[in-house]
This record gives structure tokens, C-alpha cells and sequence, in this order.
């Protein structure tokens, strides 16, 4: 599926805006995109359903074309209403979905309805910890009891589009450029293109930067292979994008395409032939006020601090992020490990129906971000139940269907299991490509203990090695600290501790040849559902909340440099 895109022959309007929402037999405004829960105080823990409604204007000579509703995302569960009449309905958030309203849309004014739900659910997205009662500690005793640590937002979170195509159009491009041979220069980018049955008979044109191929649609699926002798590789100092257009006679579509290959080994990760180490870390996708609504200018902020602080690379935890996350990572040369909405997996997700759910989730979000060079790995899920015995068939399966919609590109699971203790031995992660793995040494264990800790996570990390003999990321690792407390010697929750233990963790790391990466959790402050743990925030960021560094910031952007 494509994203709607204004070119010469394609026609966007943006649903952005002010819509009605009724919640609690009242109309109120609500911002789209945006979450519910921090427009309003009485909205911060409701799950909904409430009803957003808005109207848009068809000229007489657009109703005739083909016409798609395009929800880039809605948290979570939706049902879709077109002038009274259900259109469309979805049930996961963070990905993409469109309606086809061909035919639908009145010339003039057309009433548009979104009944938008976000419940938590025991086994289902977003998860929920099962009910234990009232009186647990921690973080099972959480409100809201989110299976995950944070905030879980709800609402149209992305922007709403409405597309105008000719009906003989194009559906959808798909670019490989894993056969080219960086060593030579030498670019190899076979071009897919899906077209519309009306579309057939058709001359086609595909235009990569000068060349150009001219070719009938006999068929739905037309491939072609561009060679481009020295090409321009797509890479960290240089992030070159070549524009590619597909044309029709009557529909247009482009993109901004990068040439690189991805490859790995038994210990290490090649980005265009050559050995790369992951600089970066996890983050959120969510902000004060915006909870995870769509906001332009924080992305820019998250890119330029990204580049300042030395960092090559993020991972999309623990959701897919707004596509242009990924356009701003292609164009600026950062790497990017995108991560399925799968956060929260315990036992009860193990069955069928989810499973079915899950790999469908998977090829969407591959579906979508399939063209970002940036994109060098999918995630299939964060710390899931997976010492559990049912969890082997069913990320087995998450494996396999990442890998049919694309062989290019490691597919990932990133485990918190698989230590030393034999009870956390992880029973998927040997399917895998790379060996992801969260660890906290330092500070859920050996607290207050850097040193302690850190020969613990020397011996962890050699151990799953040796049983693995697969390049190791330490996805995540890091400390709570409060901005402004300080304390000599380092204290839990000081900017020093969290300095030190975040510096000497990188350090010890990077003396290992097969740690492929560090990514430090997190990148930035963010809201999580209340507990004993968390004073509103987990404060692991680098940076606050609101983008300010912490003392850590200072010690990884001269780290980082030297790396
Ligand atoms: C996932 C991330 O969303 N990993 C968590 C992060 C955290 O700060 C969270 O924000 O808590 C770490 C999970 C580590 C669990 C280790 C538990 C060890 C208990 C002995």
C-alpha cells in the first residue's frame, strides 16, 4: 500500500484539524492528529469508545475518480462510517490502513464518522496484565494496567487522508537493491510496480534519476532492473536518494530511493560491505500534551540531537513510528531498526487467532516501510513471555512471515531473556538472525553496583555468545535520572550514576568483537501508566522530556565520537 502522495496526476486532502468528538453525552472539539488523554484532564485514563465526526467537500469532477480513505494510524480498536453507511474498520494502532470509497463520496459535503476505542486487553494489542487484585506491588499493580511501560494513548494519532486517482493507477512499488555491488560501484535496483486491472494495456514509464524505461502493463506486476555504474551508495556520511517515478497515462507516483546492501555474519553487521556498530538507542514516539500525536517539529528536534550526540541509529520501540520518522532518516543518514507494535506478548497471546493477528501486523508494518534504505532490520517484538514453551512455534511463525515479505534484512526479536539463570533460557531467540537482548546490570539487578554488575553482564554476554554464535545487540540497557540531582559517589537516579554506569557499559561492550551495537534506553524521558516505579516519567532519557541533555548526553556525544 502506498501512502498518498500529491504529484502531478494524485490529489491529497489532509483531514488535519479540529473535528467533534462526543464523549460523555457532550460534543467537544478534539485535535486530529493527537491522543484523547491529555486535551482534556477527565480524558487521561479513558479507554473510550468516543465518536469523532467531521465533514469534507467533493467537487462534482473528483467524486467520479477512485477514492481512498487513508488513517496513517488510529489507537486502537475503530469502526469507519461514510454518510451513515460502515466503510471500514481496524483493530491494531501504529500502522496503516486505507478504506476504498470509490463510488461512496457524494459530490459536496460527505459526513465522516471514526468510533475510536482503546482498550486494554489480557493477550491482545495493547496488552494488559492479567487482573491480580488490588494490592499488587509493582509493576503489576500499574494504573492503567498497560503489560508495557508506557503511556498507553488513544486516538486518531496520525493524520487522515483523503486520495483522488485516476482508476487506471498504481498500487503499489516495491524496490530491492540488495544485488548491487558496492565494492564496484555498482548499483543494481530492480524496480516492481502493481497496477490496477483498469490499468492494463497501459504504457508505463520508470524514471530512476536519468535513466528511464518505457514498458506495455500486460500484466498487474511489472518488474524492471536499473544498472547504474558508478552509483552514488546511500550511507551514513553520505545519505544520497535518487528520485524514482512511476508513471501512467493518467496517475503518477514518486519516491526517494537509496542504494545499499545490508549483510552480516556470525559476528558482525555490513552496511554496504562494510562493518557497522550501532550507536543509539531505544525512544517514544510521544511528547506532553501531543500524548503520540503526529508533531512535525519533534521530529527535527529528535534528528538534529540524534546527529549532536554522535548516534548513527534508533530502534521504532516498541510501535512503528510515523513514516516520516523514516523519510527524515533516509534523508539524514540514520539507521533505523523498525519494531512491530508486539510489546506486552505473555502466554496468553500464544494461540491461533493471535498468531494469525501478529503475522498480519508484521507484514503490514514490512509493507509500509519496505522502501526506506534507512530500514536496516524488523523487529518482531520487545521482551516477550519467551521462556515460555508456547512462544517457540509462535515467534517461529513471526520469523518466517518477515522473511517471506522480505530476505534482505535481518529479522530481530528483542529478548530480556536467555541470562545466566537457566529459568530465563529463551526458547525463539535461536531463530533469529542477530541476538537482541535487553539487559539491566546495574540497576534492576545490582543496584547501586556498577562495577558488580558489569562483570555480571561481561560473563551473561560471552555465555549467550557462545551458545548463539551470532552477532550480539545490547538493545537496551541504561539508569533512572532525575534531571538536576546530583550525588558523589554516584547514587541511583543521580545524572553521575547514570553516567558512569551507561559509559562503562558501552565501554565494556565495545572491547567484545561480536556486539554489533549499543542502544541506550532510552533516548528521551516518557510517560508511563502510574506504579511505585515510575514519578510519572521513566526517567532513563539521555535527554528530559522536553529535549534538554542530562549529564549522560555530554559523555556520549564524546564517547560517540571516538567510535
Ligand atoms: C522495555 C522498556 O519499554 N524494557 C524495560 C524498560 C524499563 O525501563 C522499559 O521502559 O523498565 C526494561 C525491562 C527490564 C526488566 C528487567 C527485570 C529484572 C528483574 C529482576
Amino acid at each position: 500500500m502506498l501512502k498518498p502522495k500529491n504529484t502531478l496526476k494524485r490529489i491529497v486532502q489532509n483531514l488535519d484539524g479540529f473535528w467533534d468528538c462526543e464523549i460523555k453525552e457532550e460534543n467537544r472539539p478534539i485535535a486530529v492528529p493527537g491522543s484523547w488523554n491529555e486535551q482534556y484532564q477527565d480524558l487521561c485514563y479513558e479507554e473510550g469508545p468516543f465518536t469523532y465526526k467531521t465533514t469534507f467537500y467533493v467537487p462534482e469532477e473528483l467524486s467520479q475518480k477512485h477514492i481512498r480513505l487513508y488513517f496513517a494510524a488510529v489507537n486502537t480498536d475503530c469502526d469507519v462510517f461514510l454518510n451513515g453507511e460502515k466503510v471500514g474498520e481496524n483493530h491494531i494502532g501504529y500502522l496503516p490502513f486505507e478504506v476504498d470509497v470509490t463510488g461512496k463520496v457524494k459530490p459536496g459535503e460527505n459526513e465522516f464518522k471514526v468510533v475510536v476505542e482503546n482498550r486494554l486487553k489480557v493477550g491482545g494489542f495493547p496488552s494488559k496484565v492479567p487482573d491480580r487484585g488490588t494490592h499488587t506491588v509493582g509493576f503489576f499493580g500499574s494504573f492503567p494496567p498497560a503489560n508495557f511501560d508506557f503511556f498507553p494513548y488513544g486516538g486518531i494519532i496520525r493524520p487522515v487522508l483523503i486520495e483522488f486517482t485516476d482508476h487506471a493507477r498504481i498500487l503499489d512499488i516495491w524496490v530491492d537493491t540488495s544485488e548491487s555491488e558496492p565494492e564496484k560501484k555498482l548499483g543494481r535496483v530492480k524496480v516492481k510496480v502493481e497496477v490496477s486491472e483498469e490499468a492494463l494495456g497501459q504504457e508505463m514509464t520508470i524514471k530512476l534519476g536519468e535513466a528511464e524505461k518505457k514498458i506495455k502493463t500486460f500484466d498487474r506486476f511489472v518488474e524492471e532492473e536499473f544498472i547504474l555504474e558508478n552509483a552514488r551508495f546511500w550511507s551514513l556520511e553520505d545519505p544520497y536518494l535518487y528520485p524514482l517515478k512511476v508513471e501512467l497515462e493518467r496517475d503518477e507516483y514518486t519516491l526517494d530511493i537509496g542504494i545499499r546492501t545490508i549483510s552480516w555474519d556470525e559476528k558482525k553487521l555490513y552496511l554496504n560491505g562494510k562493518p557497522v556498530f550501532l550507536k543509539g538507542f531505544g525512544k517514544h514516539e510521544e511528547f506532553p500534551v501531543l500524548g503520540q500525536g503526529t508533531f512535525y517539529p519533534l521530529m527535527i528536534k529528535d534528528f538534529n540531537l540524534l546527529k549532536w550526540i554522535n548516534a548513527n541509529s534508533f530502534r521504532t520501540s516498541h510501535y512503528p513510528y510515523s513514516e516520516e520518522w523514516l523519510d527524515l532518516a533516509d534523508r539524514l543518514g540514520i539507521l533505523v531498526i523498525d519494531e512491530a507494535p508486539h510489546v506486552g506478548i505473555t502466554r496468553y497471546h500464544y494461540n491461533p487467532e493471535t498468531q494469525k493477528i501478529a503475522e498480519d501486523n508484521i507484514r503490514r508494518m514490512i509493507d509500509r516501510d519496505k522502501n526506506h534504505p534507512s530500514v536496516i532490520m524488523w523487529s518482531v517484538a520487545n521482551e516477550p513471555e519467551s521462556n515460555h514453551p508456547d512462544a517457540e512455534g509462535f515467534f517461529k511463525a513471526l520469523y518466517e512471515t518477515a522473511k517471506e515479505m522480505d530476505r534482505t534484512r535481518p529479522v530481530v526479536m528483542v529478548s530480556m531473556m536467555d541470562t545466566p539463570d537457566e529459568r530465563t533460557r529463551d526458547v525463539a531467540l535461536k531463530y533469529f538472525d542477530i541476538v537482541c537482548v535487553n539487559r539491566y546490570y546495574g540497576w534492576y539487578i545490582y543496584q547501586g553496583r556498577i562495577e558488580e554488575g558489569l562483570q555480571a553482564l561481561e560473563k551473561d554476554i560471552e555465555e549467550l555468545y557462545a551458545r548463539h554464535r551470532k552477532p550480539i545487540f545490547v538493545t537496551e540497557f541504561g539508569a533512572d535520572a532525575i534531571a538536576g540531582i546530583h550525588y558523589d559517589p554516584p547514587q541511583m537516579f543521580s545524572e553521575e550514576y547514570q553516567a558512569e554506569l551507561v559509559e562503562k557499559t558501552i565501554r565494556l561492550l565495545l572491547k567484545k568483537d561480536f556486539v554489533i551495537g549499543t542502544h541506550v534506553w532510552a533516548f528521551a524521558d516518557f510517560k508511563t501508566p502510574q506504579n511505585v516505579r515510575r514519578p510519572i516519567l521513566n526517567y532513563k532519557g539521555v535527554f528530559t522530556r522536553d529535549r534538554q541533555p542530562k549529564l549522560v548526553a555530554h559523555v556520549l556525544r564524546k564517547l560517540w565520537s571516538e567510535v
